[in-house]
């Protein structure tokens, strides 16, 4: 599969998954409560911060030439108002250290986690927020917006939606449940359920702290809505050359005989309702996994002897070009890959499944589609939030103990991707 000059095959990452110490947000403060339902803390996580470098370079050397990581906004206004120069000096060097291995920086403004501050505000329920995330947008298109050309303000804007759905689901399973083993169901789950709220009380000052990924009402996707508009707004006031979009977690959404409506409820709600925000945005950042099988009532499990990845996802890399090209029914302007990959420990399967997932790729570049980059989740095995460590989606090992880089085949062949020519 050969890919077109000025393509960007590139790596994922996000700043709390791998810097390491991001001691001033949520995610950092829900890890150290003894119920927080976190399988370990991220603690040191990749060490990312002080590595930065040396992983620049391992991509870079690959052949890579792009590299999508994300900003924390707790470091740069660890309490509110309050900017961290050093901070923004320490992503100014990433940025810098990029360009000069000819690695295109695609930057997130805000990838799941918060300043601690903002949560006990009302986080991403509160009124306040899209104000407050336009500041901090605002002073990176000054600080920063000269060094970048793409900026995606917010990473899987939909995924508090996406949790709704899932809890209710599992409540109405639950309750079907309940006919057999409800009470010691429900009991473990309200007993775990108290403890966590008081815990949360403690750091967050509310029992039900409004996190990003958390289930999130009709107003919280208001809150996020708005939090893009003014942020997009921001950032084009301080550096009008700046490309500007959001990006969405995207399941290739297929519909059993008997689905069809549900299938298009679905995606009208991962999606499409999203149009009038998105409208105006330069392009959008899609990230797919796998499918979602849906029928009459609901999403089905995979089909049965179907491969699952470590995550319990169907292997099903065709899923990325499907969402493409539905996403480009609707939505014009340029598609980049912000998130596509495998969780496995088995390198082979990873490297199958870049190679078909590219070929998805190509054939939407053959038929004129406007894809800008594609960007493999995730360069280094890091911190995948309540999971830990366990999961394992990188193109490069870390060693837990010392922290060494071991780079996979599957480096080697997405860096081969823009270069090599198979016929196809
Ligand atoms: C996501 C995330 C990543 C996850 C990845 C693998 O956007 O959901 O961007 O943080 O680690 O999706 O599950």
């Amino acid at each position: 599969m050969k890919l077109p000059l000025g393509f960007w095959v590139g790596a994922a990452t996000a700043a709390h998954q791998v810097e390491g110490n991001n001691t001033r947000s949520d995610y950092w403060a829900q890890e150290q409560i003894p119920h927080g339902g976190f399988r370990e803390p991220s603690g040191i996580a990749c060490d990312h911060y002080n590595r930065y470098e040396e992983d620049i370079r391992l991509m870079a050397e690959a052949g890579l030439n792009a590299y999508r990581f994300s900003i924390e906004w707790a470091r740069i206004e660890p309490e509110e108002g309050r900017f961290d120069v050093q901070e923004t000096e320490h992503y100014r060097r990433v940025i810098r250290c990029c360009r000069e291995r000819g690695i295109e920086p695609i930057v997130t403004l805000h990838h799941f986690t918060s300043p601690v501050w903002l949560i006990r505000k009302g986080g991403w329920e509160a009124d306040t927020t899209p104000a407050d995330f336009a500041r901090y947008a605002a002073y990176i298109g000054e600080q920063l917006g000269s060094e970048l050309r793409y900026v995606c303000t917010i990473n899987e804007a939909n995924m508090g939606v996406q949790i709704s759905a899932v809890a209710r689901d599992i409540f109405q399973q639950m309750q079907a449940a309940g006919k057999i083993q409800m009470g010691v169901n429900l009991e473990d789950l309200m007993r775990k359920g108290g403890d966590t709220a008081r815990e949360n009380r403690e750091v967050f000052g509310t029992d039900n702290p409004a996190v990003f990924v958390s289930a999130r009402t009709p107003h919280g996707d208001e809150i996020v809505m708005q939090a893009h508009r003014e942020a997009r707004a921001a950032l084009r006031k301080a550096a009008p050359h700046l490309k500007i979009g959001w990006t969405l977690s995207l399941h290739d959404v297929q519909a059993v005989p008997g689905g069809e409506e549900r299938a298009r409820e679905e995606w009208g709600q991962e999606f499409t309702h999203y149009l009038p925000v998105i409208a105006e945005d330069d392009f959008i950042g899609v990230q797919n996994y796998s499918r979602t099988l849906i029928g009459p009532g609901g999403s089905l499990p995979p089909p049965e002897g179907a491969e699952l990845t470590q995550m319990g996802y169907e292997f099903y890399p065709e899923g990325l070009e499907h969402v493409i090209r539905r996403v480009h029914e609707d939505f014009k302007g340029e598609i980049l890959v912000t998130e596509n990959g495998i969780a496995t420990s088995d390198d082979t399967r990873r490297v199958a499944f870049i190679t078909r997932a590219l070929q998805g790729v190509g054939s939407c570049l053959r038929d004129g589609l406007p894809v800008k980059a594609y960007c493999y989740w995730s360069l280094l095995d890091n911190f995948e939030w309540q999971k830990g460590f366990s999961m394992t989606f990188g193109l490069i090992g870390v060693d837990r103990e010392t922290m060494w880089r071991i780079p996979k085949d599957s480096l080697w062949m997405l860096g081969q991707s823009l270069i090599a020519d198979d016929g196809n």
